[in-house]
């Protein structure tokens, strides 16, 4: 199935004609062609998305909320549609984007739709000055949008939503490997009577196309989720433009286990926060730090629960891990296996690439856990962001927060413990721009999103990615 551009509202081939392979990761397999979209493309996109602008600004905040959930109303008609094809495009499995991937996009609709109708601005009196300040909370104008291949649409929505309830106009590209549900979302918008030119999607590599977004001179933000590597570029060539900048990037979360733990709810947790989605969420607990009077016990205890995940076909409905987003990426993965090996870590179980029967060409990897001697060591420090986790023991709580905020990211933290005080503690100095105790991966849509460190800059979520995609314009008026 070939994927179109769509810009103001019509499907449409790249103007140069060229175009990619799209590739099925749980059989190997080319299935379809997406737009290398060239900079004509994007230019075409902007101009769009500046006409729709005056409009889409002036709208009422009631009718763009009732438009967001019209575009969540439908995404929710058609989650088996979306469900299966964001499986077939990720490798993820079928039952996880019905889950979590697809409710949730259509949830990021629904939220934002909510959330502009009472997002409200501040006022200030100058007392004695016979003065009041108000501040408007203007749209930028039109933003870019680019988002990565782990969570596709989950992703690409989680910031087109809040673009779009904020009355800005948007120029978006999800990520090559994974376009098809953005493609989708075309549809979707079109029948909810969204203006035409409002949202543009505009398909291709991440250097030409998204190169395009990032350096036009007249797209005034960008919000985006991918690499560290990435995220510093984009900064460095939008920095010299003042572009407002939001920036996602890698994580090497810690999950800190205290022996006075709830141990079952802890230890089912953390086989998700290891291996959900393959490992290739950036909120993974990759690195397990477990008090030593229970590492023993967990060791045994973990193992056996991961030897019990089933990898398989992402359609099978038993299937725990599907495959892994790209022949590259599993090639990265079992790369940091082998460095895992070389630096003195002990596989404890996993390691090998899964032989799917009839999917033979299939990016099958085993869920792995690695012993390391010590947290200094790559597989510890370096993201890799498929399904591997290292574990190590630590002995004080003093010891653990060090290892814990010695990396360059600083994304997320986990910590399991029942003392208040300690978790008071240890939440209070965790270098993370979220911290869960005694669960993972809860999400209040609310709340602030966003990491630390080389995790990257600024908050998505809630009022702040409705500040982030607004302009405050401060009024002073004496009377
Ligand atoms: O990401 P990229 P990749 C991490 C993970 C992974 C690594 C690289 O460790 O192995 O990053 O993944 C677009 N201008 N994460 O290479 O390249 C690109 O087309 C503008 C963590 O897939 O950062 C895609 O749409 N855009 C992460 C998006 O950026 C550019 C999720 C992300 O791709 C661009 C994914 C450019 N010059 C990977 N170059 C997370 N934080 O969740 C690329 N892109």
């Amino acid at each position: 199935m070939n994927i179109k551009n769509y810009i103001n509202g019509n499907f449409q081939n790249p103007i140069s004609n060229e175009w990619i392979d799209n590739y099925n990761p749980s059989n190997g397999e080319v299935y379809g062609e997406i737009p290398n979209s060239s900079k004509a493309d994007v230019e075409e996109a902007y101009k769009a998305a500046k006409s729709a602008f005056k409009q889409w600004s002036q709208t009422t905040l009631e009718e763009r909320s009732r438009i967001l959930i019209k575009i969540s109303e439908l995404l929710e008609a058609n989650l088996q549609r979306f469900a299966e094809a964001e499986s077939k495009d990720n490798g993820k499995p079928v039952a996880l984007a019905k889950a979590v991937d697809i409710p949730r996009a259509a949830s990021n609709f629904r939220f934002f739709g909510n959330a502009i109708t009472q997002f409200a601005s501040e006022s200030h009196e100058s007392v004695g000055q016979n003065a009041i300040n108000y501040t408007l909370r203007q749209p930028i104008g039109v933003v870019g949008c680019i988002s990565p291949w782990n969570l596709p649409l989950y992703l690409f929505t989680w910031k087109i939503a809040p673009a779009l309830a904020a009355g800005n106009c948007v120029v978006a590209k999800p990520s090559e490997v994974t376009p098809m549900t953005a493609y989708l979302l075309g549809e979707i918008c079109n029948e909810a009577g969204l203006l035409k030119g409002v949202l543009n999607i505009v398909h291709g590599l991440g250097t030409t196309t998204g190169q395009a977004i990032i350096e036009h001179p007249d797209i005034k933000a960008i919000s985006f989720t991918g690499g560290t590597a990435t995220g510093a570029h984009i900064a460095k060539v939008a920095a010299p433009m003042f572009k407002k900048l939001s920036l996602e990037l890698g994580g090497k979360n810690p999950n800190i286990i205290f022996a006075d733990c709830d141990y079952e709810d802890m230890l089912n947790t953390t086989v998700r926060s290891s291996f959900a989605n393959q490992g290739q969420i950036c909120l993974c607990g990759s690195r397990i730090f477990v008090e030593a009077t229970i590492y023993k016990k967990f060791k045994t205890d973990f193992v056996e629960k991961v030897k019990q995940l089933k990898v398989g076909h992402p359609s099978d409905s038993k299937t725990n891990i599907g495959a892994l987003v790209s022949k590259s990426h599993l090639e990265k993965v079992k790369d940091y296996i082998k460095i895992a090996e070389e630096e003195n870590g002990v596989i404890l179980c996993g390691g090998q690439e899964v032989n799917v029967q009839g999917y033979e060409n299939g990016y099958y990897l085993e869920p792995t856990v690695i012993e390391v001697p010590t947290d200094e060591c790559r597989v510890n420090q370096e993201e890799i962001f498929g399904p591997v986790v290292t574990i190590m023991p630590f002995n004080s709580e003093e010891d653990v927060l060090q290892m814990a905020n010695k990396v360059k990211y600083g994304l997320s933290a986990t910590l399991w413990t029942n003392d208040l005080k300690r978790t008071m503690r240890m939440s209070n100095q965790l270098q993370a721009g979220i911290v869960w105790v005694n669960t993972w991966m809860m999400r209040d849509l609310r709340t602030p999103f966003g990491g630390v460190k080389a995790s990257g800059v600024g908050r998505e979520g809630g009022f702040e990615a409705l500040r982030f995609f607004t302009e405050p314009k401060n009024v002073c008026i004496k009377y």
